[in-house]
């Protein structure tokens, strides 16, 4: 901005009182810090591996790229896609590339990049470059910077990356049917510079989101506002979710975006701090970063979180709202903890043929009862909890995974359960403690 576009906005927004020197200095100074540079030269096409280090997606891939004439270029199909969110359940969604959600974009600071989007839906559309800084007019926005994109048609967005940090793209028409059929990715730019505390062994980047898919049917409620049944980390539930693998000592970055129709998530690891790095709005200077154990993602924006895998171990990483961490059957339950169930099941189930009661101790057992065929179920539907551990049965599901953190790895396959050194797992007591017990 020029100094008398700050003077003409300062008689504008200030009611008619021009603003200071001192004042238009500072507005300058902060414009340059947040804004980066619109003119930003055109560098060369930055390559994996020379200028960084790739994102990795969990359960989902990379958008691929081709330079032509020094630009590179990207292709989105819009398009309906059978989507699996764990095994046993698949709903009818609406994505990108023949995945849900789409795949990530990957650009470096200084590329020329051109994304064709092709629209196989029935519906028109748009894609919005979420957090981006570029020209209005490629902003996506349905209506307003543009014309929807209409069945069969290809619209072509193109601009110079500016600004570095996790992004996300999504429809930005008719956003409610869309982004709740599935209509969303991640995008990250590079940095060209890396300073060191950049540099990660492992860049993972995970979207958080939320549907409504009843069970017994296959398309998600887009007309859903608060009751949602299926939360998802990449389109995925536990136990569907791929883990994050790291070997010991490894530095790991974990991109976490929330492009949710309602609901800010609570992200907590285990075993582990991690600072909290950077926002949709670009990176924290090292003095800003904050040590934390759970990292709270409102919708529609990202936080990036940095951490040493300090400690061998299959550590969950997940919400730490108990109800999203639990699978499309756990919510409308009627409450029965404590209640001898054999007894009031028969009176109950006369009166609502439908009954299906909760565990007269929790739900825990549910999802074991469940698996073993011991409750029927409606078809294309997830029990309410989640899946079998190496020692029991894990009941969480939904927005969960696992960082498994391993000092023996040969490859960043999923290495399996962790096997726990002799005498590092809680166990049932032996009569020696049960001796101690007594004495305390
Ligand atoms: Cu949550």
């Amino acid at each position: 901005m020029k100094r008398r576009d700050l003077l003409k906005a300062g008689v504008v927004t200030g009611g008619g009182k021009a603003l200071g020197i001192a004042q238009v200095s500072q507005i300058q100074q902060w414009d340059q810090s947040y804004a980066g540079n619109p003119n930003e030269p055109i560098l060369s096409p930055g390559q994996p591996v020379q200028d960084y280090q790739p994102v990795e997606t969990p359960n989902g891939t990379l958008l691929p790229w081709k330079i032509v004439n020094g630009v590179k270029i990207y292709h989105l199909v819009a398009e309906e896609i059978w989507h699996e969110f764990a095994p046993g359940m698949k709903g009818k969604c609406w994505g990108y590339n023949g995945q849900v959600h789409g795949p990530t974009i990957e650009a470096v600071e200084g590329d020329r990049i051109r994304i064709y989007v092709t629209n196989n839906l029935i519906a028109p559309t748009t894609v919005h470059w979420h957090g981006v800084f570029l020209p209005n007019g490629m902003d996506g926005v349905g209506g307003l910077t543009q014309s929807a994109i209409k069945p069969g048609q290809t619209f072509k967005y193109e601009w110079t990356v500016r600004q570095s940090g996790t992004f996300m793209y999504h429809s930005h028409h008719d956003e409610m049917t869309q982004m709740a059929m599935g209509m969303m990715g991640m995008m990250i730019f590079h940095p060209r510079h890396q300073p060191p505390e950049y540099q990660v062994d492992r860049d993972f980047a995970i979207m958080l989101s939320e549907w409504r898919l009843d069970p017994g049917t296959f398309r998600p409620n887009p007309n859903e506002m608060k009751d949602f049944n299926v939360l998802t980390m990449n389109a995925r539930c536990f136990p569907g979710t791929d883990p994050l693998v790291a070997k010991l000592g490894d530095r790991i970055r974990i991109r976490l975006g929330n492009l949710s129709a309602m609901d800010h998530h609570s992200i907590h690891l285990h075993g582990h701090y991690f600072k909290v790095a950077a926002t949709n709005g670009g990176r924290l200077p090292v003095s800003a970063q904050w040590p934390e154990t759970t990292v709270l993602v409102p919708v529609g924006s990202t936080r990036d979180i940095e951490f040493i895998a300090s400690e061998n171990g299959d550590w969950p990483l997940h919400c730490h709202m108990t109800h999203h961490v639990m699978n499309q059957m756990g919510h409308n339950f009627r409450n029965v903890i404590g209640m001898k169930k054999a007894t009031a099941a028969d009176q109950i189930s006369r009166l609502l043929p439908d009954y299906m009661p909760m565990g007269e101790d929790g739900m825990g057992e549910m999802g074991i009862h469940i698996e073993k065929g011991g409750m029927p179920v409606p078809d294309n539907s997830l029990p309410m909890v989640g899946g079998y551990g190496p020692f029991d049965y894990i009941t969480m599901g939904g927005m969960f995974t696992l960082l498994k953190v391993r000092s023996d790895l040969t490859s960043y396959q999923d290495p399996g359960w962790y096997q726990h050194p002799e005498g590092t797992v809680a166990s049932l007591i032996s009569t020696e403690d049960r001796a101690i017990l007594d004495e305390i």
